[in-house]
Order: structure tokens, then sequence, then C-alpha cells
């Protein structure tokens, strides 16, 4: 009897403090499974810190010729047979020109804190002008701004999110025209005016990387033009230039009335070394960042381009036998302008890359690519979502708001997309997008309470989905499901916003509510039991 007490107690002490020794867990157990690196955490976020989901105008409104509303470039792209997958197009999309009660329902129930959407400069500015003026575009904002405040959602609006007036390029070229800075400041202008009372938090520009690499350089966005390493730069500095003069318009005449805040929103990969032993592998992924990120971010945090990008460029004009570098050049008076000019540093992150030194460069035909001269490609096994350059990569977003705390010196950064893709298939149970979401929140948990970067908002892209630009359809990024062969467009929650509703709940992430430790809790309570009754049956 006293042998089998001990037993008994040996098996319950095993149990006990396998429960309750603090075992790592990992979202992706089979691949990311490094302690340091990888273990959950579980913890909260400060308070106040802001939840929210994102959209953007072409991708979701429809009602492309409503109402009287101009025509913009991803009109005429999208019109033209062969630029989008299927012929897709952003017609109808989610239909949210006539259903953005329900949009503002979804949000709701999720219980966030704020909304980002963007305004279609061509819906309230038909020819991209003032004077041009469209009151029906004006109230559908305003319908929108009026019932997000009354559902206590701040609005997060981004002034351009790709959708320019095709007006603009048949005039000078859209963005390749230097007046484009002008028009964009009396654009934002008119939407502080009309807007500002209620619109607390403005974008200027979603993603300018993207503007200027794929609609300039590859071409495979509106407005289609290939480039080589030429017209991606002047279009850059065009961008800058316009997001600076929107800042100051802000600044100058809105601010002390309307008490709000001004940013921009740049997008940037993180580059891994492929061995951080090889010094060239770690200058590779130093350059790529400066290259990307630090390409927008250096003159409006810092003031000017990279050095490393003014060098290379120039080196490599000169070898073409240009008389000037391809990446044009900031006055000293425009440097100043430019400086300084984003309240927060918005973030839209997806995805990394392992990085190297490309050696076996052959400068002609110029381009961005052979610019910065690095190779990049995915780890082996790095899970894949639908799209083709997204790979859930969760320590990398960790890695990246490090860095940009220590190059820009501790912005406070707000996460304006983040989010996982997948096929074109009705299923509501999206378990990779889950495991997404929670492995990248709990990565930004560790950069904002462990490594202190001045994290204040993260946003899900996106609240449902939506036009992917070039793939039209057939990627979904959601975390409702639309059903795009329905003329009602209906919304449904995927178990994605579920789980995003429950992260917001908490703020973070509860101890002991992980499936590892649930299992575990049970087995100990169901051998405690058997041990219990045998015990009896001994007896
Ligand atoms: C962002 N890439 O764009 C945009 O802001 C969204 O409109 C878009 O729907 C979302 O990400 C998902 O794609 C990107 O090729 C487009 O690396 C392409 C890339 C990254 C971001």
């Amino acid at each position: 009897m006293a042998k089998l007490s001990v037993i008994v107690l040996a098996l319950l002490f095993v149990v006990v403090s396998r429960v309750s020794s603090e075992e790592p867990y990992f979202v992706y157990p089979e691949i990311y499974n490094d302690p340091e690196r990888d273990a959950f955490l579980f913890d909260k976020f400060p308070d106040g810190f802001k939840w929210c989901a994102a959209t953007s105008s072409y991708q979701i409104e429809g009602g492309w010729n409503a109402d009287g509303k101009g025509v913009n470039i991803w009109d005429t792209f999208s019109h033209e047979p062969g630029n989008v997958q299927n012929d897709d197009n952003g017609d109808v999309a989610c239909d949210s020109y006539n259903k953005w009660k329900e949009d503002v329902k979804l949000l709701e129930d999720m219980k966030v804190m704020n909304y980002r959407f963007s305004i279609s400069w061509a819906r309230i500015l038909p020819d991209g002008t003032r004077g041009s003026e469209n009151e029906a575009g004006v109230d559908y904002y305003n319908n929108l701004i009026n019932d997000l405040v009354a559902a206590g959602i701040e609005p997060y609006v981004t002034l351009y999110h790709w959708d320019l007036p095709q007006a603009l390029v048949d005039s000078y070229d859209g963005w390749m025209g230097e007046e484009i800075v002008d028009d964009f400041g009396d654009y934002a202008r008119f939407c502080y005016e009309k807007f500002g009372d209620r619109v607390k938090y403005w974008i200027t520009l979603n993603e300018p990387y993207i503007i200027a690499q794929l609609g300039y350089e590859y071409g495979s966005h509106a407005p289609g033009v290939s480039g080589n390493g030429d017209k991606t730069y002047i279009v850059s500095h065009n961008l800058i230039k316009s997001h600076a003069k929107a800042w100051h318009i802000y600044n100058d005449e809105f601010r002390s009335t309307q008490n709000g805040l001004i940013g921009i929103t740049l997008n940037s990969d993180w580059f891994e070394p492929e061995n951080r032993d090889e010094q060239a592998d770690l200058d590779a992924s130093e350059r790529m960042m400066q290259f990307m990120l630090g390409w927008y971010a250096h003159p409006i945090f810092l003031g000017d381009y990279p050095e490393v990008m003014k060098n290379r460029i120039a080196n490599l004009s000169a070898h073409q036998g240009l008389n000037e570098s391809r990446l044009p050049e900031f006055t000293a008076e425009e440097i100043e302008y430019i400086k300084d000019t984003s309240d927060f540093f918005g973030l839209n992150h997806y995805t990394s890359l392992l990085v190297n030194d490309n050696v076996d460069h052959e400068p002609d035909p110029p381009s961005w690519d052979k610019d910065h001269g690095v190779n990049r490609f995915p780890g082996e096994n790095w899970p894949r979502a639908e799209s083709e350059w997204l790979y859930s990569v969760p320590w990398g977003i960790r890695r990246l708001l490090v860095w940009i705390k220590e190059e820009y010196g501790d912005p406070s950064v707000y996460v304006t997309e983040n989010g996982f893709s997948t096929a074109d298939i009705d299923d509501l149970n999206d378990q990779g997008r889950i495991d997404y979401y929670r492995s990248y929140i709990n990565e930004v948990l560790k950069a904002t309470i462990v490594d202190n970067v001045n994290v204040q908002a993260y946003t899900a892209w996106s609240l449902m989905d939506n036009f992917e630009w070039a793939e039209g359809y057939t990627e979904r990024f959601g975390i409702h499901y639309v059903d795009f062969n329905d003329d009602e467009r209906p919304r449904s929650q995927k178990e994605s916003a579920k789980e995003y509703a429950r992260i917001v709940a908490n703020n973070g992430f509860e101890k002991g509510v992980s499936a590892a430790s649930t299992q575990r809790f049970g087995l100990a309570v169901f051998i405690c039991c058997v041990l219990f009754h045998l015990r009896r049956f001994v007896n």
C-alpha cells in the first residue's frame, strides 16, 4: 500500500510539473521553434493600444461611374483586357459605395477602435482639380465618417491609395509630372476642409514604393508603365514632394483648429542576411532596407536620400555614360522642407526574405534591381500565402520594428497593414490566416513590450475580401468573406475575424489559453481521476 502511494505521488508530481513547467508554445512548431526567437509571449499590449482594420477605395467601393465620379487610372487599366487576372475590375467590387453601413457593422461587431479607409480622389474631384467638385462624392464620405463617429470608431483616412484621376495622366502624365505636387496639395486641402472636423488621423500616401515600382518600373499596376531604373525615381521624387506639401498645408492651415495627426504609410519587407557571419550578407541586408524603405523614410524622417542609394545610382549612371544620376537630387531647401513631415511612422508589412550580395551584375539594361545589387529569396519551408510574394515569417516584423526604432530615432509607429491571402475558395475556416495573425501580432507585442518600440496601433488588412489589384479576385485577404457572385455582395465573418476580435478584447494574449496547455491540463485531470479510482480499487 505504501508502495502504491509513492507511485501515485510520483506520477502526480510528474504530471503537475509538466503542466506548470513553462513549456514554450509555438504557432508554427515544425518551422519556427527556436525558443529564444519564436516562443509565444502571453501578455498584453499597453493600455490605449489601437486596434484597427483597413480597406481602400478602389478595392471595395465599386460605383465606378456613379453620381458624377470621374474616371481614375485603375478604371482605365482594369478595363483594358490582359492587365488583371480574369480581366476582373473594381466596377462593383464589394459595392461599399452602397453598403458602407454593413461595413461599419462588421467593425462594430469586432469592437475595433479604428477604421482605415481611403478617399477616391476622382469621386470628389472628378478631373482631379478644385472646381470639378462632386457633391455626391463628398456626401458619400460624410455619411461614412458620420456613421463611424456615431459608432465610436475613429477614422484613419488615406488620401491616396493608388486611384489617381485619369485626367491628371492625360494632362501631364500623372506622377511623372511636377504639376502633381500642387494638385495633390489642393486635393488634400479640400479633404481637410470637408472632413477634418471629424477626421483626426490622416495618411497622405499609401506605399509610394508600390506606386513607383509596380506602376512605373515593372508596369504591373496602373498606369502600367515600364521603366529602366529611371521613371521609378522621378515618380518617387514627386511622391515625396507631394507628401511633404500635404503635410505642410495641414500643419500651417489646419492643425491649430483641427488638432489631428498626419503622416505617411510606407511598406517594407524585412531582409534577413542569409548568413549573419558574412559581412557581405549583412551589407546586402542593410542596402536592401535602404533601397526599399530608406528611399522614402530617409528623406522624410532624416533628410535626403540614403547615401548608399545616391552613391550606387550615381556610379551606375556614370558607367552607362549619363551626365547625371538617374536618381534626382533634392535642393538644400527641399531637403529641409521634406524633413520631419510625418507625425507618425505608418508601416505596412507582410513578409520577409533572405538576402545576399549579387556579385554577377551585368549593369545593362539598368534597373532598380541592378542598382541595389541584392539577391532576395525565401527560406526553406517558409509557409506561403496564396500571393506568390507572401511568406509567413513572424519574427521578421519584430526585427523590422527594431530596425525602424534604431534607424529613425524611435518614432511612434502605426502598423497600418498586415495580413495574409488565401485562394478564391468559399471557406470560413481560415486556419492559415489565424496562425499568421496570432504569430505576427505576438511578435509586434514582443517589439512593443520587450524591445520598447513605440508601436501605437495595429491594423488588419483587410476588413473584407476585395479587389486585389492585378490579381483581381483570385486572392482573398479579408477577415470577412465576400461573395462576389451574389449581386448583394453579402459579407460573412471568417474564423480569423472572431480570433482578431478576441485579441482585441484581450488587448493581447491571455495566459494559459494555448491549445497545448489546455490539452496538458485535460490530461493531468484525467490521470488524477484514474489514479483516484485505482486507489479505491486496491483498498
Ligand atoms: C498592399 N508586394 O500592397 C496594399 O496597400 C493593399 O492595397 C493590398 O491589397 C495589400 O498590400 C495586399 O497586397 C502590396 O508585391 C502589394 O510585395 C504588393 C506587394 C506588397 C504590398
